[in-house]
């Protein structure tokens, strides 16, 4: 065959298999078999076997084959990708129509549409072809996810529309889909996903395309950003428009005016979503007219002409069969409600946790109570209240516990909560070992919880230092099941290897009440080695910034604790490095990674300097001067030249508070 021909040839077979997925995918509506679909990709496929000059991005051969990316490139979003607002029940929803009205000066019509719970995406193609999809990231920068988004087959790679096109939308995992993938990794014995939006997202961000093929996920596309470019005049048409173009649209939107409809709408969805193949999380309505959308206008984040009504979380009947203690590193009891078994937001419930007495009492739950329970944030579950009117006399009143439901000892109640104050307890003990070896504190990797359950119930460690020691036992280690000479000297390495840790890893396994894993590198950062935070008094830990009160108390008690000194000083002679190593590895996933950012103006939470080591700490490049090559300028109050110069090359300004959002992603955690 001649090339001219085979290109001919070449373009006629991707045609037909852009239409024949088309009718699978996206409109559910095969014309053809299996066989005869794969039987052209099979053509296909030999075709570029032998010119492989045709093979091109967007071939439907090469949406199926993985390939392993180092990274994600960023990409910045021509239109700032908002997110939207959001209100919890019907008055909220009826203030919001009644105030965007207002601001229409007139009545107005709506597209109600479903609110998809999954992962928001930008398509951007250019003269019909699909130039790159991406998250939303920041909502100015986002990710470079085009190799993932390209594995889902109703993703158009072509389209018949000349010029620039961007369609948002959202990349979600069925419910099938999701059910069949943690049972899968149930088998396997596989961490489950805790709902199907982290499942699409953890798929979307895998380096490894073939992982997103294997998930399945879909999406629906629900906003064409640059319709009016094409004459387009309502969102309505908009989406007609993506429908046409073979974008996979969601027909259960309708246009609606007035309060009864848009109530009727959201009470029918509010009783079908359990019924849809997908989760939905609210009702989202929009202004139809784009040319109101401007006087309507925008928040910094949001539309003001778009919002979403987001579902009450879903509440489901079970029975309280029991309450049950667990005991944490500090001694804190925490009560847990054991449940009859029941479905909620798409996983199975049987454990909730019951925080403290007066959380019980307030409650006034009692053991065989029948309860109404729900998830929060769609994912802890909680107990609500109990029915009273399903009491038949059967029920137990509550009354706490006094003595540790593991040593014996007589509790102690602080505050709200009991505590058991027994340092040789055995639950504290595995508890804090179990910490202690935790990927965030010293990160020894194979001694996860059943492994410290197993050595402390073999006496081969009853405490932190005896880590350290674990080498004693070698031999005895081999003879357990389940490991071999390779497995234990894996062990031993990464023990060994801990040692090197820097200080504030080993300051947050420790297990300090109020430090968290951030304010360890706080505390690390500050003192570089912990003999002299050991000496500071609590007035002298109050004096830096981040640093409270009750946080300086409890680091003071700490260390006035015999029995922690006696750890310490056990460390120390095992040659555990207990000095701050600066920052050798610094965490690439920062916002800040990497960039180059100026400070101006007066920070009012932060010094000058202290802001720098932070964003040093963080990755960034802190420089003095503003120019072409600077990513980021964070500009205090009285900025002056820095932030005109800024402004007039177009470099992107952010004030004190959004600092201290973005820092504010770098979570702590809580440490009680
Ligand atoms: C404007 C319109 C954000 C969204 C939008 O199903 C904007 O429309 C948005 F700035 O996030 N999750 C939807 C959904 C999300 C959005 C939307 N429409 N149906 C969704």
């Amino acid at each position: 065959m001649e090339f001219l021909e085979a290109k001919k040839k070449h373009e006629d077979l991707v045609r037909l298999i852009e239409k024949y997925s088309h009718e699978y995918y996206v409109l559910d509506n095969p014309t053809v078999s299996d066989f005869e679909y794969d039987q052209k990709m099979e053509e296909l496929q030999r075709l570029e076997e032998e010119f492989p000059e045709l093979i091109t991005k967007t071939s439907p051969t090469q949406r199926i084959i993985g390939q392993v990316l180092d990274g994600f490139e960023e990409i910045h979003h021509e239109k700032q990708m908002l997110s939207l607002g959001d209100v919890f029940n019907d008055d909220e929803l009826l203030d919001w129509v009644k105030k965007t009205e207002e601001s229409a000066h007139k009545e107005l019509e709506f597209v109600a549409e479903m609110k998809i719970d999954g992962l928001a995406m930008s398509l951007v193609y250019q003269d019909g072809v699909l130039k790159y999809a991406a998250t939303r990231g920041d909502g100015m920068t986002g990710e470079d996810v085009t190799t993932n988004v390209l594995t889902i087959p109703s993703v158009p790679t072509r389209i018949n529309l000349m010029g620039r096109v961007e369609v948002r939308g959202e990349i979600y995992m069925p419910k099938k889909s999701f059910a069949e993938l943690n049972e899968a990794r149930k088998e396997k014995g596989e961490p489950l996903f805790a709902n199907a939006r982290n499942a699409a997202a953890g798929s979307i961000r895998n380096l490894d395309s073939s992982v997103a093929r294997s998930r399945k996920l879909d999406g629906w596309w629900y906003y064409f950003a640059n319709a009016e470019d094409f004459g387009i005049k309502t969102h309505a048409e908009a989406i007609n428009k993506l429908d046409e173009l073979g974008f996979k649209t969601n027909h259960e939107r309708r246009i609606i005016k007035g309060k009864d409809q848009i109530l009727a709408y959201v009470e029918e969805y509010t009783a079908k979503r359990s019924s849809l193949p997908y989760d939905i999380d609210g009702i989202v309505l929009k202004v139809n007219d784009f040319s109101l959308y401007d006087e309507i206008g925008y928040t910094a984040k949001t539309p003001k002409w778009a919002i979403a009504y987001k579902f009450p979380p879903e509440e489901v009947k079970t029975k309280l069969l029991d309450i049950v203690y667990t005991v944490g590193r500090t001694g804190k009891i925490t009560p847990n409600a054991v449940l009859e078994p029941v479905r909620v937001a798409g996983s199975l419930v049987q454990r909730a946790t019951l925080h403290n007495e007066d959380f019980i009492l307030e409650k006034g739950l009692m053991v065989n109570d029948h309860v109404i329970i729900r998830k929060a944030g769609d994912i802890i579950p909680e107990v609500v209240k109990p029915i009273l009117q399903d009491r038949t006399g059967e029920e137990i009143p509550y009354k706490m516990i006094e003595n540790c439901p593991d040593c014996g000892s007589k509790l102690v109640k602080i505050d709200a909560m009991h505590f058991c104050l027994n340092k040789n307890c055995p639950s504290r003990a595995i508890e804090s070992l179990i910490h202690f070896a935790s990927k965030d504190a010293m990160d020894i990797e194979g001694m996860g919880e059943k492994v410290c359950e197993e050595f402390f119930a073999l006496g081969f460690i009853k405490s932190i230092p005896d880590i350290y020691l674990l080498h004693h036992h070698k031999d005895e280690i081999i003879e357990i099941d389940g490991w071999s000479n390779k497995s234990v000297d894996n062990l031993l390495d990464a023990i060994e290897k801990s040692k090197n840790n820097s200080l504030e890893r080993l300051l947050f396994g420790l297990g300090i009440k109020e430090v968290g894993s951030k304010m360890a590198k706080t505390l690390a950062r500050r003192f570089t080695n912990l003999t002299l935070l050991m000496s500071q008094n609590e007035e002298e830990l109050q004096n830096i910034n981040d640093i409270g009160v009750v946080v300086a108390h409890s680091i003071v008690e700490y260390f006035k604790d015999e029995h922690n000194l006696e750890i310490i000083n056990k460390l120390d002679e095992l040659h555990v490095n207990m000095v701050y190593l600066g920052n050798n590895k610094v965490d690439s996933s920062s916002y800040f990674y990497n960039k180059k950012v100026v400070l101006t103006g007066t920070l009012t939470s932060f010094g000058r300097k202290e802001a720098t080591e932070i964003l040093e700490n963080l990755g960034a490049h802190v420089s003095s001067s503003v120019s072409k090559v600077t990513d980021l300028v964070i500009a205090g109050v009285e900025a002056g030249s820095k932030l005109d110069k800024a402004n007039k090359l177009g470099v992107k300004v952010i004030n004190e508070e959004e600092f201290k959002e973005l820092l504010g992603g770098e979570k702590d955690e809580d440490n009680q």
